[in-house]
């Protein structure tokens, strides 16, 4: 056996241990790129994610409302920070995964280049897109990479106080005026689908999940995830009034589980390709504001040169 094999076979025990993987230990280079990649892209969904609710700041209905959102969206860009931090453990600077969200090279959630319409957009992005989030975060605080675990647990802990927010609203507005139970509803009719996409392509489909559930990158699959969303969230909305905008959606008493109609994967390669409706404003909005903001990586660095030369 060469040593290449040897140190596979050792890492693939340890993976079937359970133990993490630490940024100093040997691993597979695709196990490397496969984390780079997915973990820049959950730090850079983050990040751009602040930006639809950015959007409602300035309208929030109420001083309460203004600062439980504002509170959020900051919790947001906090959760892109641990995960940029999580995959510079690789080696790879931030500089390094901005330049490849900005050209195009990497990616970051489809769920975002969807627009915020109305106030009760704020709660559906909260209930439904930070509900699934904490579905699929849940299972990657599992995942084999200690970093990443880590700055999972403490993410879903924060997730778990957005979602209750978001659904607070689509309350509050299903108990209100029959425009606000209209626009809740409408809010509904155009998250759930994308929330469903949020979990990626179907298994059969899906390019990564093989290798990823191998290695205990990721141990549960797409279709398992977000049929767990699924059953939590159908009867969330049923308990406020809403009605789930599917026509096949019907409860199975064998298997215990909703049973959905087809999911338009069209629209979701549509997105992911980069023409949704809002991908380009996203990535103009976060390549203008970061230029803007060059000069305070400059004094950081600036800083930093004076305090190691003294
Ligand atoms: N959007 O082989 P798979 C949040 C791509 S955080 C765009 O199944 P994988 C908090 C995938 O990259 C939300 N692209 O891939 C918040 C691959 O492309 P590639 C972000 C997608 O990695 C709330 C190709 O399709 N969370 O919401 C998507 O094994 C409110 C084939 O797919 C994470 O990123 C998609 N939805 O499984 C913030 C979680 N799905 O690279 C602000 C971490 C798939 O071959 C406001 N990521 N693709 O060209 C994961 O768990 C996994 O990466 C999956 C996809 C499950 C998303």
């Amino acid at each position: 056996m060469s040593t290449q094999e040897e140190s596979l076979k050792k890492f693939q025990q340890r993976i079937d241990a359970d133990e993490k993987i630490e940024p100093r230990d040997w691993m597979p280079e695709n196990y490397r790129k496969t984390l780079i990649r997915q973990i820049s892209q959950h730090a850079h969904s983050e990040v751009i994610g602040m930006q639809p609710e950015g959007n409602w700041v300035l309208r929030a209905p109420s001083l309460r409302a203004k600062k439980i959102l504002l509170a959020k969206i900051q919790d947001e860009g906090g959760h892109g920070l641990y995960l940029y931090s999580a995959a510079e453990t690789f080696g790879v600077s931030r500089a390094e995964m901005i330049q490849q969200l900005q050209e195009g090279k990497a990616k970051y959630s489809s769920i975002f280049n969807y627009p915020t319409l109305t106030w009760a957009d704020m709660g559906a992005i909260g209930w439904l897109v930070d509900g699934a989030a904490i579905v699929n975060q849940t299972m990657l605080a599992k995942c084999s990479y200690g970093p990443y675990a880590r700055a999972m647990l403490r993410i879903c802990k924060e997730e778990g106080f957005h979602q209750r927010q978001g659904y607070e609203i689509m309350g509050k507005m299903m108990n209100g005026t029959p425009a606000q139970r209209e626009m809740a509803q409408d809010a509904m009719n155009r998250f759930w689908w994308p929330s469903l996409m949020m979990f990626g392509p179907p298994d059969t489909e899906s390019a990564h999940s093989a290798e990823s559930m191998n290695w205990k990158i990721k141990v549960e699959s797409n279709d398992k995830l977000r049929q767990r969303f699924i059953d939590r969230t159908v009867e969330q909305a049923h308990h406020i009034g809403l009605t789930v905008p599917d026509k096949d959606l019907k409860f199975n008493k064998e298997t215990m589980h909703w049973e959905f109609g087809p999911i338009n994967w069209d629209e979701f390669w549509t997105v992911v390709k980069g023409n949704g409706p809002c991908n380009h404003q996203r990535m103009n909005h976060h390549i203008h504001y970061h230029n803007e903001g060059a000069w305070v990586r400059e004094a950081a660095s600036a800083y930093e040169r004076k305090i190691s030369a003294n």
